[in-house]
Parts: structure tokens; sequence; C-alpha cells
């Protein structure tokens, strides 16, 4: 890793702190480097302001005059009621700006950079942009496409299954995999089941894990019918769509999730929700937390019919992106194909 790298890979980890709670804002983070000694960090705060830049910049512990600043995305060029922050950077003194990204959102898009060369910074865009893409994917898809990041969160055997014959279910995954994927709840704004898995389950789906009890996203209920029981506080598709019948159309669903500003929801099931919406092709990414167990076909499988009965061509294809263990589980996490 070069230093540029090094430093911007710091404030990509920096700036993920934010994902789940700043929504519709992207998640960014920002260091500020003096001779490769780090002066000042910061990130997007809950609610989406202040933003990074204001944050590293507040924190430093030396003169900032002559420092250089990684950002995971372009410093907004929009004034609020504080100054934007390409020209809080240029008050600053700052003399080089690392970015990862240009800004989609319109008030900025390329005019931060423009402003802050104007003024005689030097300024590399696209350092570790791959990434920051992926971080962003939801504030991007929101402001770009009108909805939000979808990703979908399955818990199996070696073999696909999610359950015995009857149901039963718990645990499949071990408690690491347990608990990373309740910190990946904590990272995503809202989070979405389907009627069968409420009806068979009451889940909570909040995030039990010490020091992120307070970062449990919205629930979202996909229903066809009408359950008698609905959930208190969640949001429902009927609800969501009132004006709609069943069966709900998921890109008007998603929609109505990114007028209320949510830029990343997960998707937890059922096996039939999961395939819904792989079927027409609303799943950007898959977390897939594998047991070394072997449930056997009278199991339930994870994902529903896709409509592949003919050849592989038509089965939707994913592309790996990570891999780890966590205990005697493996994850893998895949985007589209
Ligand atoms: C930055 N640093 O940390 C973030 C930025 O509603 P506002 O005024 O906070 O503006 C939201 C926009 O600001 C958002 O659409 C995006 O363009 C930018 N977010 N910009 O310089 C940050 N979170
Ligand atoms: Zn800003």
């Amino acid at each position: 890793m070069t230093v540029r790298t090094h430093f911007m890979d710091m404030a990509l980890r920096l700036g993920r702190r934010g994902l789940g709670r700043v929504a519709p804002n992207p998640a960014v983070g920002c260091v500020l480097v003096k001779e490769d000694r780090i002066i000042g960090r910061g990130w997007t705060q809950p609610g989406g302001r202040p933003h990074a830049e204001t944050q590293a910049l507040q924190s430093a512990v030396e003169n900032m005059a002559g420092a250089t600043a990684y950002v995971s995305l372009e410093p907004c060029a929009h004034q609020g009621a504080t100054p934007s922050c390409a020209t809080a950077l240029i008050d600053a003194g700052i003399a080089r700006v690392v970015v990862a990204m240009e800004d989609p959102d319109p008030r900025t898009a390329g005019q931060g950079v423009a402003r802050m060369r104007a003024a005689g910074l030097q300024v590399d865009l696209g350092i570790l942009a791959e990434q920051a893409q992926r971080d962003h994917q939801g504030f991007v898809l929101r402001l770009t496409r009108d909805r939000p990041l979808v990703s979908g969160k399955i818990a199996h055997s070696a073999d696909g299954r999610i359950a015995s014959a009857t149901g039963h279910s718990q645990w499949i995954t071990g408690s690491l995999a347990r608990a990373h994927g309740h910190a990946l709840r904590a990272h995503h704004d809202a989070i979405l089941i389907g009627g069968g898995t409420w009806r068979a389950d009451h889940p909570r789906l909040d995030c039990r894990l010490p020091g992120l009890a307070d970062r449990s996203p919205q629930k979202v209920l996909l229903s066809h019918g009408v359950p008698e029981d609905q959930p208190d506080g969640w949001w429902t598709s009927a609800g969501l769509l009132p004006d709609h019948q069943p069966p709900y159309d998921l890109d008007d669903l998603l929609a109505a999730l990114a007028r209320r500003g949510i830029t990343r929801l997960l998707v937890e099931g059922g096996a039939a929700t999961i395939a819904a919406f792989m079927r027409v092709g609303l799943m950007d990414r898959l977390y897939l937390y594998t047991a070394p167990k072997l449930i056997g076909e009278d199991g339930r499988a994870s994902v529903g019919a896709l409509g592949v009965r003919d050849v592989m061509a038509d089965a939707p294809y994913l592309k790996v992106i990570e891999t780890r263990t966590l205990g005697e589980d493996a994850l893998a996490v895949y985007e589209r194909g």
C-alpha cells in the first residue's frame, strides 16, 4: 500500500462508522495528515451533520496549514448553516486534498473539486474509488435511481437449507456469525421481511450488540395479505403504497422507501422474499453465512423459486467480493454479476 492509499483506506473505514445512521446523507470519512502524521479525523455524524470534514478540522491537534486531507467523497460545494466543506478546507489552509470519488449530488458534482483547484489546492481524484463506490452505493442509488441499495442476508447450511422439514431453525450458524449479522443490521437504514417470516417467527430484527442497541433500523413488512397481528412501529407495504393492491410492485416499494430517506435496505427473508427481489434484478448484494452442516432435501431451501427451469444461463450470476470465516461458519459477500 502506498502512503496515499493507506490514509484513504483509513478515511473509508472511518466513514463506514456512519452507515445506517446518516441517511439520506452519505457516510463520509476524513483524515488530516501532515508529514505522514495524522493530525485530525472525522466522519459524518448521526443524522447526516456535521459533515466529516468539519469534524476532522475541529479535531485537529495542530495547525492545518499545508496539511493533506483524505476524504472518501468529494467535499460538498453547497452552503448550509455553515460554509461548504470545500470552502472550509480552503479556509483552513489545506494544501492538498485526496478524494476517493465525485459526489453525484447536483449541488456538488465536480464543483467541490473545481473550487479547491481554483483556490490553488492540489486535488487527486479517484483514489480507492472502487471501495468508495461500494460504501456510497446506497446514497448514489437513491440519488440517481430513486431506490435504496438492496442487500439480502441468508444464514444457511452448506447445502443451502434454512430449517428442518418442520421449520426448526435455531440455530444454524454459530454465535460469531450471528453477532456479525446483528452488526450488519446496524449498518442499514431499514430491514425488510416477508409476511411468511413475520407470521412464523415474529422476529424483533433489532441490533442486540453491546454499544449498538441504539442503532436498530426501521422495520418494513412486505405482505401480500394483511396479517392480523401487524407489528407496532413497522412500515408495511400496504401503508407505504396505500393506492396499490397486492401483489406489490417492488420498484414502487423501493421508490417509496427512497422518498422516506432510506438508502440501505437489508432483506432478511424468507426464501420467497429473497427470491422475489432476485427475480426482478433488485438484489444488489448478498451476505451468505454458511454453517458446516448438511440438512438435506427434507430441509427448507434458503432461496425460493427463481424460474431457472431450463439452462444454467438463466441462473442469476453473482460476483464474490469478500470471503472470511467467522468461527466455524463462512461468510461470503456477493454483488450482482
Ligand atoms: C461532505 N461531507 O460528510 C457529507 C457530505 O443536507 P446537507 O446540507 O447535509 O447536505 C447533504 C449533501 O451533502 C449530500 O447529498 C452529499 O452531497 C453531501 N454529503 N458532504 O462534504 C460529508 N455527508
Ligand atoms: Zn460537506
